[in-house]
């Protein structure tokens, strides 16, 4: 039986490009995101690959939806060998001072709460079987911070810090837990960030080469086909452009 990867965001970006990568290495999955269209459009293409393909169509920021979309799994889908808590976006760029309260708590709601949410779901279904890696998509500002980059930048911090408190929890059931910091990665991030500019959104990664969600992909599915006895823990991974959060080489 080929084994089950749940990939969180997989309607765009980098959760999109891993559940892609992850089904061509063997794995049958589990696609969730908020726009069902997308989902659809994605587990056609899996499907196409050979591979199995379950969409759920939710919001990781709603506690009961996210419960219920994992409680109601059935058979071979209950048996989640890797988890990939990708689901995430920044919005706004305002100095704390002039921060807008929905922007806060959207980026709070869904970088933190919603992997809590997913996390809590999930993993009792890796302990029964004493196995499992979790993977979860933090940031380089999840290291650093820049201006503007405040509440998304606590988010990812945090999201850093549960990765390591994870990591203690689950060592004893045998559930590798991996952490991956990227800097600048083309997707629909900055379009969000940006609330639909799309100027605004080409501007941050004018003049220089940003990483694309294959690389992180690439990098995921690295990770989790390691040996049993192998955990990459951390991973950050820039653009050769990008030296940090403030330092970008531009032509
Ligand atoms: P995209 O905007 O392209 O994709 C984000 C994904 O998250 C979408 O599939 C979206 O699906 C999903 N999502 C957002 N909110 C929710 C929600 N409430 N419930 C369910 N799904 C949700 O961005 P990226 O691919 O770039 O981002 C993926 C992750 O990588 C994020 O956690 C981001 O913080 C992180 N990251 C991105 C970097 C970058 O430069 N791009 C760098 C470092 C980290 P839908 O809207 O359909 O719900
Ligand atoms: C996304 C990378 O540098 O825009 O997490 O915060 S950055």
């Amino acid at each position: 039986m080929n084994k089950i990867a749940l990939i969180t965001g997989a309607t765009s970006g980098i959760g999109m490009a891993t559940a892609l990568k992850i089904a061509e290495t063997g794995f049958d999955v589990i696609i969730t995101g908020r726009r069902q269209d997308r989902l659809q459009e994605l587990a056609e293409a899996i499907r196409k690959k050979g591979r199995d393909v379950l969409p759920l169509c939710f919001d990781v920021r709603n506690a009961q939806e996210t419960e219920a979309a994992i409680g109601k799994l059935e058979g071979k889908w209950r048996e989640i060998s890797v988890l990939v808590n990708n689901a995430g976006l920044a919005v706004g760029v305002a100095p704390i001072q002039d921060g807008i309260l929905d922007d806060w708590e959207r980026m709070i709601d869904t970088n933190i709460k919603g992997l809590l949410y997913m996390t809590r779901a999930v993993a009792p279904l890796m302990i029964v079987r004493n196995s499992g890696h979790i993977v979860n998509l933090a940031s380089i500002a999840g290291k650093e911070v820049y201006p503007g980059g405040n509440v998304y930048c606590a988010t990812k911090h945090a999201v850093d810090a549960l990765s390591r408190a994870m990591r203690t929890d689950m060592l004893k059931h045998h559930i590798k837990v991996t952490n991956i910091a990227p800097g600048m990665v083309e997707t629909e991030f900055s379009l969000v960030r940006y609330k639909g500019d799309q100027a605004a959104a080409d501007h941050v990664y004018q003049g220089m080469t940003p990483l694309t969600n294959d690389d992180i992909a690439d990098t995921i599915v690295f990770a989790i086909t390691r040996p049993a006895h192998v955990c990459l823990n951390d991973i950050v991974i820039m653009p050769t452009d990008q030296a940090n959060s403030r330092d970008v080489n531009r032509n």
